[in-house]
C-alpha cells in the first residue's frame, strides 16, 4: 500500500502530466518502506478517515480542528513549599501518614486523569490530553495530596481503544509530575481486570507499578471481603508506598429498616483494615449514595474508631456531593476527592472550584490557588469536547441513583451495552431490573466487578423476559451468564452475609462453590514460561510490563500489539484525527518522537474500486504519498 507509484499519482493519471513529470519525481520511483512510524500512522490517518473509529457513528457531525488552550506556560511550584510526595520520598508512607494528622485544612485529590473521564465518557481519555498539562497540574496544584491518573479501567481500556500502552501513561506522567502522589485504583485480588488472579501476578504487578512510578494504592474488593484484600496490601508495603484500603459504601446508614450495612458495619470493616496494614482509608462511595448527615456521622464514627487518615470518595451522580464533603470536612476527613470542573459533576466527581467556594468561611477549606487552578480548567474545557461521543446520554443529576445503586462508572457503560442489545429505550426498565437483580442477590455490595455481574444478570433478564419468581421456578433450564455462575461460585470471593441458597444452587446447577479466597486455590503464574510464550509471539523478548499486561489480558494485549504493528505510534496524533481521520484540503503535524514533524495534508479521497478499495492522496512533507483502504461500508 505504501509503494510511491507514480501511475497512481493524481496529475501523472489526470493525463495533464508534463513531459519533464517522470523526471523531475524521481522520488515516485522509489519504495518506501512500511516499517516507517510516519508511514505507519498515515495508514491509521487513512483507514480512520475511510471508516471512522470503531464504536462511533461515523455520519455524525465532526469537530476536526484540534484547538486545545496550550497550558499556561507561567505557573511554577512554590519553591518552600513541601508536597505530599515530597514527603513520601523523604520519610516512606509512615511518613506521610503523620504529615497527614499534623494538617489542619482538607486536602484534595484530583481525579481528572482516572476516575472523572472514566466516569464521563468511558475510560477514553487519551495519554497525548494528559501528558501536555501534567507539569502544570503539578504546579498549579502542589497542595493536592495525589492525583489519581492511572488504575481502575483505564489499564485495559488504553489497549483495548486507545492503541496505547498503559505502562507508558504512567511513566510520562511520573516524570511530568514529579513532585506529585500519583495515585491509582486497585481492585484488589481482581488487580485492574474482572476476575481473580493468583497472588504472584498481583505481586508481580504491585511491584511493576510501583517501579513505573505509583505512590498510592487505593485497594478495594467488590464484596468488601477483606480475604480478597490482604495479599494487595501488604505487597505494597513490601514496596513501600501507600496502602490506600477502601471501604464500598452502600445502602443508607440513615435507613433503620436497612441492618446489613449500618453505621458498626463500617466501623468494624474499618478497624479490620487497620489491622490488616491500611495506611489510609477510603470510604468508596461509587454510586453516590452518601447522604451529607451520613458522611458526617460515618466520618465521626470513623474518627472514633480507627486512628489513620480518612479519604473520602464521592461521585456526584445524585446531585449530593458538595454538601456531602462540606459535612464530612465538618466531621474531620482528610482527603477528598474531587475533578477540574471541566470534568465534573453528574456519575463523575463534585468539581474542585465548586468545594472550594463552598467551604468559604470553613476554617478547614483548602489551599487552593484559584487562578492557577482556573488555567488548568481552561485547558481541560478546551480538551473536553474531543471526547463527546462517547459521553453517557444522561449528563443530569440521576436522584433515582439512591434506589437504584449503580456506580457512576458503570452508568454510562451499560447504557452504552444495553444500545448494542437494542435495548437503549427500555433504560427505566433497565435501572427497575438492576434492583430487583441486586435483592435477588442478597442486597450485594455493587462495583466493579460485582456491579458487572448484577447489569450482566439485569441484561439478560430484560433480554429474556425473567422475573425471580421465574428465575426460581425454570432455572434449571435457563443458561445464566457466564459470570453469574462465576459469581455464585465464589470466584469473586464472598458477599456479606452469603449467597442466596436457593438462587445458588439454580444458577450452579450442580457446580461446587467455594467459600476460600479463590487465589489461596489457584496454582502461581510460570512467569518464565508465560515469557518464553510471549517473545514467540512476538518474535522478540518482552519487558516484565509486556509479560505481566500478556498474563491480565492475553487477548486485548496482543490485539494491541498488532494494532502497533500496523498503526505506529497512533498516540502521536491530535485527538480529533486519532477519533475522526482527516479531511480534504486538511493539513496535520504529527510531532514524531524523534523531534522531527511530519505534515500530512490530505489531497484527494479516490472512489472505491470494484472490491471496494479507496485510495486516499496525501502529501507528506512535500512527497506525494498514497494508501489503499478497504472501505467497510
Ligand atoms: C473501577 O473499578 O474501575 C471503579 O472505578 C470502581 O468504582
Ligand atoms: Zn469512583
Amino acid at each position: 500500500p505504501f509503494l510511491k507509484n507514480v501511475f497512481a499519482h493524481p496529475t501523472f493519471r489526470s493525463a495533464s502530466a508534463p513531459t519533464t513529470f517522470v523526471d523531475k519525481h524521481t522520488e515516485l520511483f522509489e519504495i518506501l518502506p512500511d516499517k516507517d512510524p510516519e508511514r505507519k500512522v498515515l495508514r491509521y490517518v487513512a483507514e480512520t478517515t475511510v471508516n471512522g473509529f470503531p464504536g462511533l457513528d461515523h455520519n455524525r457531525p465532526r469537530i476536526y480542528t484540534a484547538n486545545t488552550i496550550e497550558p499556561a506556560k507561567d505557573i511554577v511550584l512554590p519553591s518552600d513549599l513541601v508536597t505530599a510526595k515530597d514527603v513520601l520520598d523523604s520519610k516512606g508512607p509512615r511518613g506521610v501518614v503523620d504529615w497527614l494528622k499534623q494538617q489542619d485544612k482538607v486536602l484534595l485529590t484530583d481525579t481528572t486523569m482516572r476516575d472523572a473521564h472514566q466516569s464521563l465518557f468511558a475510560t477514553r481519555l487519551r495519554t497525548k490530553d494528559m501528558a501536555a498539562i501534567a507539569t502544570d497540574v503539578q504546579n498549579a496544584l502542589p497542595n493536592l495530596f495525589s492525583s489519581e491518573m492511572w488504575g481502575g479501567a483505564t489499564f485495559d481500556t488504553a489497549y483495548r481503544f486507545l492503541g496505547e500502552d498503559p505502562w507508558e501513561r504512567l511513566r510520562i506522567l511520573r516524570e511530568k509530575m514529579p513532585r506529585t502522589l500519583t495515585q491509582m485504583l486497585f481492585r484488589g485480588s481482581n488487580a485492574v481486570g474482572y476476575q481473580n488472579y493468583p497472588d504472584n501476578v498481583l505481586q508481580e504487578f504491585i511491584k511493576l507499578a510501583a517501579t513505573n512510578g505509583m505512590d498510592v494504592f487505593r485497594i478495594f474488593d467488590s464484596l468488601n471481603w477483606l480475604p480478597q484484600m490482604e495479599k494487595s496490601i501488604q505487597y505494597v508495603r513490601d514496596n513501600n508506598k501507600l496502602a490506600e484500603v477502601a471501604m464500598a459504601y452502600t445502602g443508607d446508614i440513615l435507613d433503620t429498616s436497612r441492618t446489613k450495612y449500618n453505621l458498626k458495619y463500617y466501623t468494624d470493616f474499618a478497624q479490620e483494615l487497620v489491622d490488616a496494614g491500611a495506611h489510609i482509608i477510603a470510604i468508596k462511595d461509587m454510586a453516590g449514595l452518601l447522604k451529607p448527615e451520613a458522611a458526617y456521622q460515618l466520618v465521626s464514627a470513623l474518627k472514633d474508631t480507627v486512628d489513620v487518615p480518612i479519604h473520602l470518595h464521592t461521585h456526584d451522580t445524585t446531585g449530593n456531593g458538595v454538601y456531602t464533603y462540606a459535612r464530612a470536612v465538618d466531621a474531620g476527613v482528610d482527603i477528598i476527592d474531587v475533578a477540574m470542573s471541566a470534568f465534573s459533576g453528574a456519575t463523575s466527581q463534585p468539581s474542585m472550584g465548586a468545594v472550594y467556594y463552598s467551604l468559604s468561611g470553613n476554617k478547614r477549606q483548602p489551599e487552593v490557588n484559584v487562578d492557577a487552578a482556573n488555567k488548568i480548567n481552561d485547558y481541560w474545557t478546551s480538551v473536553r469536547p474531543y471526547y463527546r461521543d462517547f459521553a453517557s446520554a444522561t449528563s443530569s443529576t440521576q436522584t433515582d441513583i439512591f434506589e437504584v445503586e449503580m456506580p457512576g462508572g458503570q452508568y454510562s457503560n451499560l447504557q452504552q451495552q444495553a444500545q448494542a442489545l437494542r435495548l437503549g429505550d427500555r433504560w427505566s426498565d433497565i435501572k427497575k431490573m438492576y434492583v430487583t437483580v441486586n435483592k435477588m442477590f442478597g442486597d450485594i455490595i455493587k462495583v466493579t466487578p460485582s456491579s458487572k455481574v448484577v447489569g450482566d444478570m439485569t441484561l439478560f433478564m430484560i433480554q429474556n423476559d425473567l422475573t425471580p419468581e421465574k428465575v426460581l421456578a425454570e432455572g434449571q433450564t435457563i443458561d445464566f451468564p457466564q459470570s453469574v455462575v462465576d459469581f455464585f461460585a465464589g470466584d469473586l470471593g464472598q458477599p456479606v452475609g452469603g449467597f442466596p441458597k436457593e438462587l445458588q444452587s439454580v444458577v450452579l446447577k450442580g457446580r461446587k462453590s467455594i467459600t476460600v479466597r479463590p487465589g489461596a486455590l489457584s496454582e502461581p503464574v510460570d512467569f518464565a514460561q508465560q515469557e518464553a510464550t510471549l517473545a514467540r509471539k512476538l518474535k522478540r523478548q518482552p519487558t516484565p510490563e509486556e509479560v505481566i499486561s500478556y498474563i491480565l489480558y492475553p487477548k486485548v494485549f496482543l490485539d494491541y500489539v498488532a494494532k502497533f504493528d500496523n498503526f505506529g505510534p497512533m498516540t502521536l496524533l491530535d485527538t480529533p484525527t486519532f477519533f475522526q481521520g482527516m479531511r480534504i484540503g486538511e493539513r496535520v503535524d504529527v510531532q514524531l518522537g524523534t523531534g522531527k514533524t511530519a505534515i500530512f495534508q490530505l489531497e484527494e479521497i479516490g472512489e472505491p474500486s470494484a472490491k471496494g478499495i479507496r485510495t486516499l492522496y496525501f502529501d507528506v512533507n512535500g512527497t506525494p504519498l498514497e494508501v489503499d483502504v478497504q472501505d467497510a461500508s
